[in-house]
């Protein structure tokens, strides 16, 4: 039987299978993917086989090959690595100014990885309810800053969706969606305003530590349209997923590590050197670009920030 992992909580599986049923699974401990360390062999997104066994259990016995995947690995530079999820035609970033605070450095890491993986990638801002006028401003720079970039960014408030802001979403939520950010941020509130039902758990943050406290647990995807159950498929899915505190670079190339800020490549094209890495090369033409406020000096530090994971993973 085939069919689609819409649930994981780690050490099992929820799979649609192809005719509509729901099953869940299981792996074995010694299936793993080829060229890939990580924590966990099948994600959510993944399409996969399943063979019913005499006693009934359902076990996955092989996974089609991926379009793409988002894999975060841990910042405390272990090798291990976890499978966000698979297969995803977009990967929405919910971030938020306030409440908590989203760091820029976490925004540019988390699209600097997408970019390494080939996942369209988007920004919604959210909890624009809690901003003042001041921060209101800091918001539209913010945004300025992305969308220079040529990223898509929203902001809305998702515990108050307003009928634009749901037009918005739906035009651009096709396909297989990732909803991903720090603890928090609302993702699952998004979810459920866009779903219509209190179906993901929310939480509350934190009063003493202005954060999110980790509700949701394990990653999950729901459909927007058509019934789970129906047999036919629904035109997009919501991977919601629990919140993430950071991306470590990955096994990327120093001289590479430039290919995954856009603007920053696009610079590139004019420094002298083909290698060079825009830390003080002769003919550099990034540093200019950053003198000069044509790209911004909180992307060249999240570059520099990442390009420093590299050297620490290399001379450990
Ligand atoms: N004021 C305001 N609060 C919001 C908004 N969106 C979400 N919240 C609140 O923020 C808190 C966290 O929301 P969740 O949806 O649980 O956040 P999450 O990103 O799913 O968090 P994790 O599951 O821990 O990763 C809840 O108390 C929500 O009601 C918003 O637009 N405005
Ligand atoms: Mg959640
Ligand atoms: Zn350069």
């Amino acid at each position: 039987m085939e069919g689609l992992v819409i649930k994981s909580t780690g050490s099992s599986f929820g799979v649609r299978l192809d005719d509509g049923r729901l099953c869940e699974c299981h792996v074995k401990g010694s299936f793993r993917i080829r060229g890939i360390r990580s924590t966990n062999p099948v994600a959510v997104g993944d399409r996969v086989t399943v063979e019913q066994q005499a006693d009934g259990t359902n076990w996955i016995t092989d996974i089609a090959d991926r379009r793409n995947y988002i894999i975060r690995r841990s910042t405390n530079l272990s090798k291990q690595s976890h499978i966000l999820a698979a297969n995803i035609d977009l990967a929405v970033l919910v971030v938020t100014l306030r409440h908590p605070e989203t760091s820029l450095t976490f925004i540019d890491r988390f699209l600097a990885t997408a970019e390494a993986y080939r996942v369209p990638a988007c920004l919604v801002f959210n909890k624009t309810d809690l901003l003042t006028e001041a921060e209101r401003e800091q918001l539209a720079s913010v945004r300025a800053v992305y969308e220079r970039i040529g990223y898509r960014t929203l902001a809305l408030s998702a515990r108050s969706l307003t009928a634009a802001d749901r037009a918005e979403l739906n035009a651009l939520l096709q396909g297989v969606i990732l909803f991903s950010g720090n603890s928090g941020v609302g993702k699952s509130t998004l979810l459920n305003a866009l779903l219509g039902t209190d179906i993901a758990r929310t939480g509350a943050i934190s009063a003493v530590h202005d954060k999110g406290m980790h509700t949701t647990t394990f990653s999950e995807m729901y459909p927007l349209a058509a019934a789970p159950a129906s047999g036919e498929a629904p035109a997009a899915w919501i991977i919601d997923t629990p919140g993430i505190k950071g991306f470590g670079a990955l096994d990327m190339e120093r001289e590479e590590m430039s290919h995954y800020f856009k603007e920053i490549f696009a610079a590139a094209k004019d420094c002298r050197f083909g290698n060079c890495t825009h830390t003080g090369e002769p003919g550099c033409a990034v540093l200019p670009a950053v003198a000069e406020g044509r790209i911004a000096s909180s992307r060249y530090n999240s570059y520099l920030s990442m390009l420093g994971d590299c050297d620490e993973s290399k001379y450990r």
